[in-house]
């Protein structure tokens, strides 16, 4: 897995909007306005091999470890058997609010994003990772084999997500910090905090209690809802010392093997390549 430019050095023919302006300057060239002899062959044999290139996925990711970058890092490499291209978006410079990524990449602004060989766009990290767990050849499904499987691990993605992901994203937004990044791009709940780092708390609890016994939250391997909650916890336990409590003593257990697993180092590891 390649971990490669931002956003802006997308060559053009990963590029929609791009590649228009970029073909009928190609076709100028080879019409030998701009360029002749050797300069034209070898711009024809770029081109060529542009052309006959097989198409890839592309994977649009971020200069930060994000809670919602990182499920897919992490995903990629715990699942096995894909093959894609990491374009690096630099929020911190408002590359993802730009017109140009809204137009060609997501209209809402927002990393991760997925382009399949096919050119169609997937957003929502959990879509994304279910999308790979499905387009992937060989490699082990972390969203499962059996409809049995399917379901739970759905079922535990999905409360892991709504009762502590997604509160911790909220808690996270309401800070002084989420207004400075943001800059009115998103809309904040500052008023909200303390309840949302409530919600978080209460669903942590819980699930504390409810994984006694396992060593993943679905059972004894990992799968897409371990995942999803160790990517949130662990980018923001950065700004949040209070999420990752030892006093859970299960769920503490957990993280901490979810943070020696290999994927995580790998993604940790990505996360350096790529700032
Ligand atoms: N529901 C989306 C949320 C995506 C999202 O909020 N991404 C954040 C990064 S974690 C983002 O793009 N933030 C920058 C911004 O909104 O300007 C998902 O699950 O992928």
């Amino acid at each position: 897995m390649g971990f490669m430019a931002h956003i802006s050095d997308i060559p053009p023919s990963q590029n929609t909007c791009v590649e228009i302006s970029s073909l009928q300057q190609d076709q100028a060239i080879i019409r030998g306005q701009q360029a002749s002899g050797n300069a034209l062959r070898q711009h024809r044999w770029e081109l060529y091999k542009k052309k006959t290139k097989e198409p890839v996925m592309i994977f649009y990711d971020a200069d930060n470890p994000t809670p919602n970058v990182m499920p897919v890092r992490m995903f990629l490499h715990e699942r096995g058997g894909l093959d894609v291209e990491t374009r690096v978006v630099r929020l911190a410079a408002l590359e993802n609010r730009m017109r140009e990524y809204r137009k060609t990449v997501n209209a809402r602004g927002e990393v991760p994003a997925l382009r399949s060989k096919d050119g169609h766009v997937v957003t929502e990290s959990i879509a994304i990772c279910e999308y790979l767990d499905e387009v992937a050849s060989g490699g082990r499904s972390l969203v499962g084999e059996t409809a049995g499987e399917r379901a739970t691990v759905r079922m535990w993605t999905r409360r892991v997500d709504l009762e502590i992901a997604q509160p911790v994203v909220a808690w996270w937004r309401g800070s002084a910090d989420a207004e400075d990044l943001y800059m009115g791009f998103r809309t904040l709940a500052p008023e909200g905090q303390r309840y949302h780092r409530l919600l978080a708390d209460q669903g942590m609890n819980r699930l504390n209690e409810e994984i006694e016994g396992r060593d993943y939250i679905c059972g004894d391997r990992m799968m897409l809802a371990d995942i999803i909650l160790f990517s949130c916890m662990f980018t923001m336990s950065f700004t949040g010392s209070w999420i990752n409590n030892p006093n859970r003593i299960h769920l503490a257990a957990w993280f901490a093997r979810m943070h020696s697993s290999a994927s995580a180092r790998a993604a940790l590891e990505s996360v350096a390549d790529s700032t």
